[in-house]
């Protein structure tokens, strides 16, 4: 076997090297990543060794009697090598998919307390280590210190620029239908009355509700309430028949709001069960309610289970109970959607806030003045 190592900035790097040489027959034998060790433990840099080798293929057999036998030793051999290599890049992608943590002593002292607010409010490593390192380049090109207002500036701008291109903004009231879905318990309910209320007490439009949720007598009773309060109706519906009909006696109505169940969307077939008795075809809005008390990994589940729907925009709920927000900034740039609403607290309908790319960057940064002062 013919082997050769081969460094690269990257493993995709590496393996175009490796396949340069030895084309798709190449086996990996081994994967390092290695570090640098840098300037003054500053700029250590990571970079990725591959041993990789290439088999010379065995002459056919041209003997018939022993064929078969050949052919299943041969067999097993391969199978033995690809299984190798299979289970060694599955290693590599699984390392591959998670970029390195950001370490923040490689950054200098002025950067240190911005840098470890953005962590503790969750921000992906990747987007700190991009943070730390334009700010660094920015010091040393300018031979200047940053002061904590420069690199809020700084900061506010970073982010400014990454997620503005993202659509925000409330409901359009070009569309009829408004619907609301995501998981158990996040504020589906509560956020689409405070919602309506918004319209029919400042646009004075005429509203109704749907409820699909028929699985707590509870989740019916705390829309009719809402619905109550506001003189608007209600229809439950159990069944896609039911759906049409509803449909047609809001006719007369500006918007209709569509209320469905919470489930564990982690389940498809719950996924499949929304499908069959809303209508998506009609002309609506649909909004992902995301709690941001829940864990980002969870979420994300949640957003690759809705990626049948045409999500509009997320609505992030709870703010007023969690201290950290990077993952809403994480899931936005992720999936490249923007943010309709967050709300702040139980209250119909005063805690929702229309989410636009300046309040969402200032709730980011607003505890940083605690940071700044501990
Ligand atoms: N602190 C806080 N609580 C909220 C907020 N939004 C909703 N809640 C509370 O969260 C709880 C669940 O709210 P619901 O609106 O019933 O949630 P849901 O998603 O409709 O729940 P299911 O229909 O059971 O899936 C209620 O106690 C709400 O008052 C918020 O922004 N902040
Ligand atoms: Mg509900």
């Amino acid at each position: 076997m013919n082997m050769k190592k081969y460094t690269a900035d990257t493993m995709v790097e590496a393996m175009q090297k490796v396949r340069a040489d030895f084309g798709d027959h190449a086996i990996i034998l081994s994967s390092n990543v290695v570090e640098s060790k840098g300037f003054l433990g500053l700029f250590k840099k990571k970079s990725v060794e591959v041993v990789a080798g290439y088999d010379t293929p065995k002459q056919p057999s041209t003997r018939l009697n022993t064929r078969e036998s050949l052919q299943a030793d041969e067999t097993s051999e391969t199978t033995k090598q690809l299984k190798n290599e299979m289970a060694e890049m599955k290693k590599l992608l699984e390392s591959m998919k998670y970029a390195p943590p950001v370490e923040l002593s490689q950054f200098p002292d002025e950067l240190q307390t911005m840098l470890r607010y953005l962590k503790k409010q969750g921000i992906a490593d990747e987007v700190i280590t991009e943070i730390g390192n334009s700010m660094f380049t920015y010091m040393k090109e300018t031979k200047q210190d940053l002061t904590i207002d420069m690199q809020l500036e700084h900061v506010k701008t970073f982010f400014k620029e990454q997620i503005e291109a993202f659509p925000f903004g409330g409901i359009s009231f070009e569309k009829k239908y408004i619907n609301v879905l995501g998981p158990t318990g996040v504020g589906k309910t509560t956020t689409i009355a405070k919602i309506a209320a918004r319209t029919l007490l400042e646009k004075k439009k005429k509203v109704g509700f749907i409820t699909t949720d028929t699985y707590r007598i509870a989740a019916i009773e705390q829309l009719r309430t809402y619905a109550n309060l506001l003189q608007a109706p209600v229809e439950v519906v159990y069944s896609p028949s039911d759906f049409k009909a509803a449909i047609d006696k809001f006719a007369h109505l500006d918007y209709v709001f569509i209320d469905t169940a919470g489930r564990n969307y982690k389940e498809s077939k719950f996924v499949e069960d929304l499908k069959e008795i809303v209508d998506f075809t009609l002309d609506m809005e649909t909004f992902l309610v995301l709690s941001m008390t829940s864990k980002e990994e969870d979420m994300r589940v949640i957003i690759e289970q809705f990626k049948a729907f045409q999500i509009e925009k997320f609505i992030f709920t709870k703010m007023d109970e969690t201290n950290s927000i990077g993952s809403l900034f994480n899931l936005m740039n992720e999936y490249h959607s923007g943010v309709a609403y967050y709300t702040n607290g139980q209250e119909v309908p005063e805690d929702l806030e229309e989410a636009t790319v300046g309040n969402v960057i200032d709730l980011l940064l607003e505890d940083l003045s605690d940071a700044r002062s501990s």
